[in-house]
């Protein structure tokens, strides 16, 4: 080789590594900055995981009510949310501890069973009633938008006793509890989602059997659950378009589950698997409700009707819509929720020969050794890969309306919690980035949890709360922790500001600051 040849190599190898080091910086770079005026921030919970009083004031029994309750309960430390942090009777200390986080508003899940015993409307429980009214009115009176979710998977029971989200007939009873809840508290409640992560209920409740109610049938119950899940949204929503929107002027969502999923290595297989993993996670459910075509993904259409015809179904596992469904499915929403933790490293495998939703994916997931961990074993740390996901979801459903509904962090409780502080930074940060510099169209946060929390077949071995409840004492005191002063900081700054440094050594990490203040052109 010429030296003049070997110069040139040499130069170029040095140039690589110069792109590939100013990458891996810019990635986990701190940008200062703010949100866009009006951008709302809000804190989360989930009915079955906060209230307790489980059978109290007329409540009637859910999936998961009957679950804890089973001699082998499946949770990891046999507890129940039978009191569990007693927000039933509580509620306003949680409405204190929002006040003080300094939230705009507040997303919490109504319990069906409190409301509807039997889950159906000829028996209405005024008790629930009148508890979702007092939570409602004493937050709008501390100047926080209510936010509601319908259904975080606690079924009343006696729907499970008919199949659940296997049987059809609950589309229509969801309807009607639907339809209950926007005339009840619809005058004041501007902001609903239908469900919280169809996939986790459908796989995990109706596929895998480790959450309520327990069915296991994956490749195939999974399916069939969803199906009815997403039909039971679009009816929902249009229940609300035609008889509601004139009058109470809000908006219908539904919220889903996806973590960041990032190519293992850059075969161009891998790059499929990972962009086919997504389809699977996110396009199950977004497709039909956000995509113009409707529908399914196509690809999981073509990798479930082949891997069925392999095993000697005469059709196709994953049920068929039809077009008058398809059509009454499509455009059903006013927001995209998001509920994002991780990302995960994925790479092409061919699936084994059991029917499952997994196995027919033909991938498999893993986590850099790199990233670091929670207290939730599928739950890294990897802030970048949330700006990449609203990115993909950005492209993918054409600018939609986008709000972040769940991002959290687990340990194991302690009040000096530098890791969540840290978690909620380097996350929000990148979001910001998302905005600021990539146009992604997101108009609000979610912080998951303002307290800790039933985290369900984990019992109460990983928290995530901003506050932390002391689940020995009968009066279940919240106590505030390190986060919830950062979050509040980050609220007050609208995100971060040049002029919140001083304010910025509260952090409990070295934040690598820019040597100047960063602005669009030097990330374009
Ligand atoms: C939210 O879901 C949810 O809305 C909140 O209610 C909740 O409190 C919050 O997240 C925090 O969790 C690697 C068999 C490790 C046993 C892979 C099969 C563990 C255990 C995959 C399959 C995974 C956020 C549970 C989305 C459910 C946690 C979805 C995140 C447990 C696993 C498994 C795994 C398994 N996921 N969830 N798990």
């Amino acid at each position: 080789m010429s030296s003049a040849e070997n110069k040139k190599r040499c130069m170029a190898m040095v140039l690589l590594m110069v792109g590939l080091f100013g990458l891996v910086i810019a990635q986990d770079q701190f940008l200062y900055g703010t949100f866009p005026k009006g951008f709302l921030w809000g804190a989360a919970t989930a009915s079955y995981q906060i209230e307790g009083g489980w059978n109290e004031n007329g409540k009637g029994e859910n999936i998961w009510d009957r679950m804890v309750h089973a001699y082998d309960g499946g949770i990891k430390d046999n507890s129940t949310g039978d009191v569990a942090a007693d927000s039933y009777h509580k509620y306003m200390d949680d409405v204190a501890a929002l006040k003080e986080t300094g939230v705009n508003f507040y997303r919490f899940s109504l319990s069906w069973s409190r409301i509807l015993p039997t889950g159906r409307i000829d028996q209405i429980n005024q008790d629930g009633i009148d508890y979702y009214n007092k939570l409602i009115n004493a937050l709008l009176d501390k100047n926080i938008s209510p936010m509601i979710t319908l259904y975080h998977w606690d079924l009343p029971q006696p729907l499970e006793d008919i199949g659940g989200w296997l049987n059809e007939e609950v589309v229509d009873i969801f309807g009607a509890y639907a339809n209950l809840s926007y005339s009840s508290f619809g005058d004041r409640v501007k902001s609903w989602i239908t469900f919280n992560e169809p996939l986790v209920q459908s796989h995990l409740g109706y596929g895998l059997g480790i959450f309520a109610p327990r069915v296991k049938g994956s490749g195939k119950t999974d399916y069939i659950a969803a199906h009815n899940q997403i039909k039971a949204h679009a009816r929902a929503w249009r229940i609300y378009d035609a008889d509601y929107r004139a009058t109470q002027n809000g908006e219908v969502g539904i919220t889903f589950n996806c973590a960041w999923d990032e190519p293992k290595t850059q075969n161009p297989e891998d790059i499929e698997a990972a962009e086919r993993a997504l389809q699977f996670e996110l396009g199950w459910f977004a497709h039909p409700i956000f995509s113009a075509n409707g529908d399914y993904p196509p690809i999981m259409k073509e990798y479930i009707a082949s891997r069925s015809a392999k095993e000697g179904y005469n059709m196709s596992r994953l049920p068929e819509f039809g077009q008058t469904w398809v059509n009454y499915i499509k455009g059903t929403h006013d927001f995209f929720g998001l509920n994002h933790y991780t990302s995960r490293l994925i790479y092409r495998v061919k699936g084994g020969n059991e029917t499952s939703y997994e196995n027919d994916q033909d991938l498999a997931s893993s986590s850099d050794p790199s990233w670091p961990s929670s207290a939730s074993s599928w739950l890294k740390v990897v802030p970048w890969g949330f700006r990449k996901l609203v990115n993909w979801i950005h492209k993918e459903y054409n600018g939609v309306r986008l709000i972040v509904t769940e991002n959290g962090f687990s340990d194991h409780g302690q009040i000096k919690d530098d890791d969540r502080a840290k978690y909620y930074t380097s996350y929000i940060n990148e979001l910001m980035k998302a905005i600021n510099l990539d146009g992604c169209n997101i108009f609000g946060y979610t912080a998951w949890s303002i307290i800790d929390n039933f985290e369900w077949s984990s019992g109460y071995t990983e928290k995530f709360g901003l506050y932390s409840i002391n689940f020995t004492d009968p009066r279940r005191p919240r106590s505030r922790k390190f986060s919830a002063e950062v979050y509040s900081n980050i609220i007050a700054n609208n995100g971060f500001p040049a002029s919140s440094t001083n304010n910025m050594t509260m952090y409990p990490f070295k934040i690598q600051f820019p040597s100047k203040q960063h602005n669009l052109h030097d990330h374009l």
